[in-house]
């Protein structure tokens, strides 16, 4: 007798890039967003869902539009404000950030997709471990003081909190309730680590920035500073009453 295929379980399903939403907050991104939404599409072969939360005063919103992306309009109000939102827009289980200013590989979704697959709740991509050599020297340095400074207060070394790249299950998304602006970043590693889901780093590699800067490089590092102290101290407070 001929075996029968085997149904296929709908309890712990591998997700494909049908179940992937990619998102991120644009702001007068003219100049790249056409190159971060081809590398999305030719990777993901056209599949992944792309959500551009947008302030721009240029042509970006359009372009990404023309590229079948969804657009939300917001008032600019800082890089969390829109991450955020772009995070709670889409209903696809599988999420990942990026900055749309072509420094984060979008060739790794497929790696960043098998981890969740393997089981991790959060995938971040490590930038510092990947060797930075694109970052500039200001941002580097800041950029591994938050991490010491972090995994000294979660008691559990991570190499680099401030990445604009990681994928997260839904439910980690919709679980927490996140409270910061420039320092979101950081937040979205730090609550999700210190309330036991699993989260994994991995390195990869950063490339030099297309267009402007959106970030103030003292203002913006004060914001994530102070986010990065915060934040794990909360956590510690949260742990202590329940
Ligand atoms: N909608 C919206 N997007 C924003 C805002 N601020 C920043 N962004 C976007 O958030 C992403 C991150 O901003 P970046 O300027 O790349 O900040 P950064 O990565 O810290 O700085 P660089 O190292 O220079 O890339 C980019 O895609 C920006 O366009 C904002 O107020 N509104
Ligand atoms: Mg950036």
């Amino acid at each position: 007798m001929e075996a029968q295929p085997v149904a296929e379980s709908t309890e712990d399903p591998r997700y494909t890039f049908d179940d992937l939403s990619v998102v991120m907050g644009t702001y007068n991104e003219e100049e790249a967003i056409r190159a971060v939404l081809s590398d999305i599409d030719r990777i993901t072969d056209g599949r992944a869902e792309v959500v551009c939360v947008d302030g721009s005063s240029d042509a970006t919103p359009q372009i990404a539009r023309d590229r079948g992306a969804h657009v939300v309009e917001q008032e600019p109000q800082g890089y969390g404000v829109a991450v955020r939102e772009a995070l709670l827009t889409p209903d696809r289980p599988v999420v990942v950030t990026t900055d749309c200013d072509d420094t984060y590989p979008m060739e790794r979704l497929p790696d960043f997709l098998e981890l969740i697959n393997d089981g991790y709740d959060v995938v971040s991509g490590d930038r510092v471990s990947g060797g930075a050599d694109a970052m500039p020297p200001l941002n580097e340095f800041g950029n591994r003081l938050f991490a010491l400074t972090a995994s000294t207060l979660m008691l559990r070394r991570v190499g680099d909190t401030t990445t604009g790249m990681r994928a997260y299950r839904r439910e980690v998304v919709e679980d927490i309730e996140w409270t910061e602006n420039t320092g979101l970043s950081a937040e979205l590693l730090i609550r999700p680590l210190m309330r036991g889901y699993d989260v994994t780093e991995v390195p990869i590699e950063y490339d030099d920035r297309l267009g402007e800067t959106k970030l103030d490089p003292f203002a913006g590092g004060a914001a994530i500073g102070k986010s990065v102290l915060k934040v794990p101290l909360q956590e510690r407070w949260r742990r202590l009453r329940s």
